[in-house]
């Protein structure tokens, strides 16, 4: 395919706003899949069960189409995103495979953070960008206000188009403008191969399966690859285009969108980002070859302890885990052991809803059901004492009549504000934060003081000294390790006497008396106590002498005494997991 007829091109917007309904259309219109099973299939694109059943993208979807704008046949490599701010590296990565993107706001909700963030995204890649109303047959739509709002951001008018991607209105005339002014790709034919992973994907029989974009040159079934950076080299299996399945050409020239299957056994090697290139004679051009600008690699933020609530599925869970991270190499984990719960895993992920999707896969695809602690940051520890955390850059985008509440939120998650911008009806927030906030409730809060309008984007910035202490859970003197966490300084005596009491609640009475101690180091600031079951020794006695039934009672007090000594804390399993569970 001669590459000025090609057009690689992304849809991005905030969450909801209609990517893959519009992408839906655009199949329907290219004839790539047939109607019916659109019908039955909306949101096509998003093949993943849970993807489905929440109606979120949370993979990027590459598919080729074919159309025809006479008397032309135009490839359109068309990459569906997805919203949600957890998977905004998804976004990213995408950009840097397309010429241009289509910008899509929903009439209904406006601009909002995501739309800022990708835009700007674009931007940076130098990317064409062509903004585009949704929605608009929605009885809610305010298409005068968002064409407000965008041209706040910099848009003319003339520019936007309108549609509904719901009813197709005036779809068609969009996928016509992505042929009319993004530009076709430039790569060099004749060039060495270089080709930029955008994503990767694990097939259990083949190996890592790279999504490319060929940059220049062309790579065919049984090349000889190998990555610029990490050196890892292969021998290209198949290679092909997404239609969305992946159907194999045997080959792939510049400008091409398609897949690579590489034969490599782990998804770590193959990192995406990464350029590859021919790996032949030619390796002194090689070693000149510049690697193409890479993206960030996403980094865990939110980590939870995950053990199997049972220990002989300690086992099962490990397979599953490294079954999971293959397919997904942003996620982190290593063993580790608690005395309470015994052996299990700390796992790392980007945020929330991507720890929420990795538990929902445990129990779909293996039937597991382990337990996840209370999430928690990564801190630096830099000397006895004194720690530093991940501090980010918050904007909240919220229209004017929340603000109140949405800065009496930010106020109580010890944010700091940093401006806050005027845009048509809307308000931007922007805040400095400690990153944890999202693990203490930021973004429900949020929702709920704004009826659930108001919108948020980070980045992270940098790790801050944090007043931070340990604070410990003892019962009878016994170290609790799964309950013992980092709180800040401030909230310590509250967070501790809230602890307590709960266990107090949670734990069941003994033959003995349960101390129950929440402290940091020496210093308690919180205490409870269980008392035991009273055995009634006296009780069968009538009357008897008085030093019988001291000595009765002085038994009793020893044997107490010697279960508090001797016994380990035994808390029952059910009463702990509903501790670390809430
Ligand atoms: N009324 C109306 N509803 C639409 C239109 N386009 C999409 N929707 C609805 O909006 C909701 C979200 O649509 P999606 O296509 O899943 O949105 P998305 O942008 O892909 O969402 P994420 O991938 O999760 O970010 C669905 O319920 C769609 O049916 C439209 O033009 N009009
Ligand atoms: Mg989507």
């Amino acid at each position: 395919m001669d590459q000025k007829n090609i057009r690689n091109f992304a849809i991005i917007a905030h969450v909801d706003h209609g990517k893959s309904t519009l992408s839906d259309r655009f199949l329907e219109i290219t004839k790539t899949i047939d109607k019916t099973k659109l019908e039955k299939n909306e949101q096509f694109l998003d093949k993943n069960p849970i993807s489905r059943e929440r109606g979120i993208t949370i993979k990027l979807a590459p598919v080729k189409m074919i159309y025809s704008l006479y008397p032309t046949l135009y490839t359109l490599n068309l990459i569906d995103t997805p919203g949600h701010v957890d998977f905004s590296y998804e976004v990213s990565r995408t950009l840097a495979a397309c010429e241009g993107v289509i910008l899509l706001v929903d009439a209904t909700k406006g601009v909002q953070a995501q739309t800022v963030a990708h835009l700007r995204a674009a931007k940076r890649e130098n990317l064409v960008i062509i903004p585009a109303i949704n929605k608009i047959d929605a009885p809610l739509a305010n298409v005068e206000r968002v064409v407000k709002q965008l041209e706040v951001l910099g848009f003319q008018k003339e520019q936007i188009s309108f549609i509904s991607a719901k009813t197709g209105q005036n779809v068609e005339q969009l996928l016509q403008r992505v042929i009319i002014e993004i530009p076709s790709p430039r790569g060099n034919l004749d060039s060495l191969l270089r080709a930029l992973i955008f994503d990767a994907v694990y097939d259990e029989h083949r190996g890592v399966v790279a999504f490319v974009r060929i940059v220049d040159g062309a790579v065919s079934t049984n090349s000889a690859i190998e990555m610029i950076q990490s050196k890892v080299k292969t021998s290209v299996i198949d290679t092909g285009i997404f239609t969305p399945m992946l159907v194999s050409t045997g080959i792939l020239s510049a400008g091409e969108i398609g897949y690579i299957v590489t034969g490599i056994k782990n998804i770590r090697s193959v990192r995406v980002g990464e350029t590859i290139t021919q790996n032949s004679k030619f390796k002194i051009q090689n070693s000149k070859l510049s690697p193409l600008p890479g993206y960030k690699t996403p980094k865990p933020m939110v980590f939870f302890g995950v053990y199997p609530r049972n220990s002989d599925e300690l086992i099962a869970l490990r397979g599953a885990i490294e079954k999971l991270i293959l397919i997904d190499a942003s996620i982190s984990f290593h063993e580790e052991y608690s005395a309470f719960l015994g052996s299990g895993f700390r796992v790392g992920f980007l945020g929330l809803l991507h720890a929420d999707i990795f538990k929902q896969r445990l129990q779909r695809e293996f039937d597991l059901n382990p337990l996840f602690t209370m999430p928690h940051v990564q801190y630096e520890f830099q000397s006895e004492g004194i720690y530093k955390e991940p501090f980010m850059h918050l904007s909240v985008h919220v229209p004017q009549e929340y603000i109140g509440g949405v800065m009496t939120v930010c106020q109580n998650k010890r944010g700091v504000m940093t401006n806050m911008e005027y845009q048509d009806t809307n308000i931007v927030l922007d805040y400095d934060m400690p990153y944890a906030m999202f693990i203490r409730g930021l973004s429900p809060d949020l929702k709920s003081v704004s009826a659930g309008f108001a919108s948020i984007d980070y980045e992270l910035t940098n790790y801050r000294l944090a007043d931070l202490v340990s604070l410990e859970t003892k019962i009878n003197e016994v170290t609790v390790d799964v309950l013992s966490e980092f709180v800040y300084r401030d909230e310590a005596e509250f967070v501790a006497r809230q602890k307590a009491q709960k266990l107090k609640e949670a734990l069941p009475r003994q033959q003995f008396r349960q101390i129950i101690q929440c402290s940091i180091g020496s210093r308690i600031l919180a205490r409870d106590e269980i008392p035991p079951f009273r055995k009634d020794v006296l009780a069968k006695m009538s009357g008897g002498d008085r030093t019988r039934k001291d000595k009765l009672l002085e038994a009793q007090k020893k044997g107490k005494k010697k279960m508090l000594g001797i016994s380990k804390v035994e808390i029952p399993q059910s009463a702990l997991f509903s501790m670390i569970e809430s």
